[in-house]
């Protein structure tokens, strides 16, 4: 599995991130939230960052000055692929963070129209096991995310939030014949999907999402208004890359985790 892992600059700590990677990495350091993702040219509409809030996640060293928050199992990964500064050892964590304990913290996500950078969010459903356990939230195109984020909004006491930072506009990026523009809203009513409990009508929703998207969606928004998915996705990937604000990530072989086929 070749996704695009994405760089999100940290701008402001929660205040109980900050304390616990106080003094363990360098004052003038960049750190970055490193959520992968297989839909690189929806970065326009990234509302959120999500990450699971009982998942255990470092600070590992990519370079000099700059650290990446992803699972220890990605860390490897990464390592392996030559991506982290360990060099094909097994990467050591700088400091370790809670999921929980980073709700809050404001991060830069590249591309998105929310220019003032968007929040790290709970989402219960975040696999510990796939990508980096860091997932960027594109609620007007991933059912699971627009469904996650409508709860968020309900009940913001509860998971300890702001409402406002579960609020953020959802602008529509991609156009489609069969669902408009704005499929995840969409599909969520249509299938009547009421939480993010409803893990199998969201399986269903993902997969129509995916195919209507990539065959027949045409960029709305961006560099490349006017092309379709499919021909968009690599030139936008590519220019993520070329920016330094994103790079490869492969999953190595294994059995499928949520995806039939
Ligand atoms: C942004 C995005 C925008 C995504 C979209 C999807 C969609 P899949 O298809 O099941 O293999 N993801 C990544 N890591 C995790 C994790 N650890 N736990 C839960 N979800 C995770 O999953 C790939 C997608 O699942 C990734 O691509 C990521 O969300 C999420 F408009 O990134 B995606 C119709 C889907 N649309």
């Amino acid at each position: 599995q070749e996704y695009t892992a994405l760089k999100l600059r940290v701008l402001e700590w929660s205040s109980k991130a900050a304390d616990a990677i106080k003094g363990k990495i360098p004052e003038d350091a960049s750190v970055f939230l490193v959520p992968a993702t297989l839909r690189p040219e929806t970065m326009y509409g990234q509302t959120c960052c999500f990450i699971g809030p009982k998942i255990t996640y470092g600070l590992f060293k990519a370079s000099e000055k700059e650290y990446y928050v992803v699972t220890a199992r990605a860390a490897k990964n990464m390592a392996f692929q030559g991506i982290l500064a360990a060099d094909g050892a097994i990467p050591e964590a700088a400091a370790e963070l809670v999921g929980s304990d980073m709700v809050g913290t404001l991060v830069n996500a590249p591309l998105s129209v929310h220019k003032d950078g968007v929040r790290v969010l709970p989402m219960e459903n975040v696999l510990p096991t796939k990508g980096t356990g860091v997932v960027t939230s594109v609620p007007s195109d991933s059912p699971d995310d627009f469904c996650t984020v409508t709860e968020l909004a309900k009940k913001p006491e509860y998971y300890g939030i702001q409402k406002e930072w579960a609020e953020k506009e959802i602008v529509p990026i991609i156009d489609t014949p069969s669902y408009g523009d704005l499929c995840a809203p969409f599909l969520v009513k249509k299938l009547k999907i009421a939480s993010p409990k409803d893990v199998k009508q969201l399986e269903e929703a993902k997969n129509l999402a995916y195919t209507e998207g990539f065959y027949k969606g045409v960029m709305k928004v961006g560099d490349h208004t006017g092309l379709s998915v499919e021909k968009a996705k690599p030139l936008v990937r590519q220019s993520l890359i070329d920016a330094g604000e994103a790079f490869a990530y492969a999953e190595p072989e294994k059995k499928v985790v949520s995806r039939s086929g």
